[in-house]
């Protein structure tokens, strides 16, 4: 039972960081991966725990991206496996696309973990845990390099929440288009992908499940660059609204 109280004023943030931790005391989030949580949920406080428009324009844009992929991927991490197992799975159904496990910090008995509750969110085909598959791929250093042959390593467009910077740009030099998740608009995988979505996971999640239902998502001009520098001009704008006055 949480000992979170619903009246609580920050009641909704602490029960996603509640969901991280059991997350790690169930084997599935990596000791860093609460830090990075922790550096997450500060943006996500400097953005007014909110998705703003610009975050919805990058939503719109990844619809239309999954939606017209031929060979999508869904790349799930330690964090995601905690936080949204179940949407991981419904947009996979919904845009045909392969899920697999990629961790940074690679641990057998954690992708086990990972596996076992995608499988109970209605997974059936997991990628990324047969080694017979393992295919690297080039300028990459961390653990992340070992992708599936079957699934990122052949996609054309890769989802990757809540990433590190050195893969999103050896994606990219594979020749993948790369959408992210990622609160900090200024981290270098923010910057490196080809469409950021600068929001919580847990919230955005949902909205582009919604899009890639639509029917009609129609591709509409969008540029990252110009979208991250409006998310940082939205932190600086709630900051002054923030501000205490002496
Ligand atoms: O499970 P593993 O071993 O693959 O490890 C996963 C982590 C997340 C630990 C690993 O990829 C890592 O160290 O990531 P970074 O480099 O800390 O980057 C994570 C980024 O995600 C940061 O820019 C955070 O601001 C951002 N972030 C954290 N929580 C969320 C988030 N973005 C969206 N939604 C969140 N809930």
């Amino acid at each position: 039972m949480s000992l979170i109280p619903k009246s609580h004023p920050r009641a909704k943030s602490l029960y996603i960081r509640e969901r991280l931790v059991h997350g790690f005391d169930d084997g599935l989030v990596a000791k860093e991966g609460l830090m990075a949580h922790g550096r997450g949920e500060a943006f996500d406080y400097l953005l007014g725990e909110k998705t703003s428009k610009y975050a919805q324009n990058a939503i719109h844009a990844a619809a239309f991206l999954l939606a017209t992929a031929s060979y999508p991927v869904i790349s799930v991490n330690g964090n995601v496996a905690a936080l949204c197992p179940r949407e991981i799975v419904k947009l996979a159904g919904i845009v045909n696309a392969k899920i697999e496990i990629n961790l940074f910090y690679a641990n057998e008995k954690r992708k086990k973990n990972i596996v076992h509750v995608l499988r109970k969110a209605g997974a059936k085909e997991i990628l990324g845990v047969d080694s017979k598959s393992s295919k690297r791929i080039l300028g990459l250093d961390s653990a992340r390099r070992i992708v599936d042959k079957n699934g990122i390593y052949k996609a054309d467009v890769v989802l990757v929440p809540l990433e590190d910077g050195d893969r999103t740009k050896a994606l990219k030099k594979a020749g993948k288009k790369v959408i992210t998740f990622d609160l900090n608009p200024l981290s270098r995988t923010a910057k490196t992908a080809d469409i950021t979505i600068v929001d919580n996971v847990v919230r955005a999640i949902n909205r582009l499940i919604l899009e890639c239902k639509s029917k009609k998502i129609q591709k509409t001009p969008f540029n990252n660059k110009k979208n991250l520098a409006a998310c940082v001009l939205e932190i600086k704008k709630n900051l002054s609204r923030r501000l205490p006055h002496a």
